[in-house]
């Protein structure tokens, strides 16, 4: 007797991550190869992150996707990347107490639902398909029953988007460029964990939550079409910070990563800048967040918090611990009141951990 009425459910919460040295520019769109390697670091899972499940059933008649409770198409090329590779790597699932068991083969002809959730508003244009793919990958895998290691999980979820596989680790990741055509080598790979420099405090600062009117994609393709310095930028200056953030990292040297991570979030900016039409992501509030940080570490003769933007106004500030946190929190209501119609309506406060 058949039984058509047992469904197979996983669910996985993943955290997004924020880039100290940027990924900006890919040599294979398809595959998304960067042109540079990067490295971020991920966020405590309570504050910003994609929750995800996924079901398998012999009554679904095709595979469906729900973002925040609305239906989406899954008929994009990333999103039939990633189905692809994840199926491949299916195994053999038993639950004996169900009385279902699934074949390796068996995978194939059967449909899956996906129902995915932001804890953060997706509009507010901070990174939510890093924390998507990755969650999306990181669960099909638990579901299939897949071997693969977190590491070739992170060149999966590199095809969904690129700071996707950057999502796969906690504490500070490194996403490895890598060498070969086919991407292999592509992948995400843990430098320190969520415990190794625990005193930082994240500050998210939402200057606006309207959605950035040039998507990364097309803004990094246009970039590396026709900006002059973003050769210089991969090939000179990143090589050079990667080796410098990763120890600095390492030693917890404070200093040295807020002079990198500032420098990269400008330098990411200039590129932006330097592309034809050029693109602008930081507006007047950012560029008053950044002076007066700027002068809040030069007054101190130590540097308090690091500052880094990504494809959008809102600032990510990095303390150095609780007390900068507070200290800086304050400076910011102090300038950029909530109540007085000020542009910074909002803040999200996240520890790394
Ligand atoms: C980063 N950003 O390293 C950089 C810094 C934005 C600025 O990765 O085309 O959404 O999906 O690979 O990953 C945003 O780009 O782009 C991004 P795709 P993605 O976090």
């Amino acid at each position: 007797e058949k039984n058509d009425s047992w469904v197979l459910m996983v669910t996985a919460q993943t955290p997004t991550n924020i880039a100290v040295i940027k990924y900006w520019g890919k040599r294979d769109e398809n595959l998304i190869l960067p042109i540079n390697d990067s490295i971020s670091v991920t966020l405590d899972p309570a504050h910003l992150c994609t929750t995800t499940t996924v079901a398998v059933s012999p009554a679904f008649t095709q595979d469906r996707m729900w973002l925040n409770g609305k239906e989406i198409s899954l008929s994009g090329g990333r999103y039939q990347n990633c189905l692809r590779e994840i199926r491949s790597r299916a195994n053999d699932v038993e639950d004996k107490k169900k009385g279902i068991k699934i074949t390796k083969k068996g995978w194939e002809k059967l449909h899956l639902h996906i129902a995915s959730y932001n804890n953060f508003p997706t509009a507010a244009g901070l990174a939510s398909s890093a924390a998507g793919f990755a969650c999306l990958v990181f669960s099909l895998a638990k579901l299939m029953n897949a071997k693969e290691d977190n590491g070739q999980l992170s060149a999966i979820a590199r095809q969904g988007s690129g700071s996707a596989c950057r999502s796969l680790y906690g504490g500070f990741v490194k996403w490895i460029m890598g060498k070969e055509e086919n991407g292999s080598d592509s992948i995400a790979a843990q430098l320190v964990d969520e415990k190794h420099w625990d005193e930082l405090v994240i500050l998210i600062a939402v200057v606006s939550s309207r959605q950035k009117e040039t998507s990364s994609t097309s803004g990094m393709r246009e970039t590396v079409e026709t900006s002059p310095l973003i050769q210089h930028r991969a090939s000179e200056v990143v090589p050079k910070r990667i080796i410098q953030m990763e120890e600095a990292i390492r030693n917890r040297d404070f200093p040295t990563f807020t002079r990198l991570t500032c420098s990269d979030s400008n330098q990411f900016h200039a590129v932006c800048l330097d592309t034809s039409p050029p693109i602008f992501y930081m507006n007047d509030t950012s560029h008053r967040i950044i002076s007066c940080v700027e002068k809040w570490n030069r007054s101190e003769g130590t540097p308090q918090v690091a500052y880094t933007f990504d494809a959008g106004p809102n600032a990510v500030l990095i303390a150095r611990n609780r007390k900068a946190a507070t200290l800086l929190l304050q400076r910011l209501l102090f300038y950029f009141p909530p109540e007085s119609g000020a542009d910074l309506n909002s803040y999200v406060v996240g520890d790394k951990s």
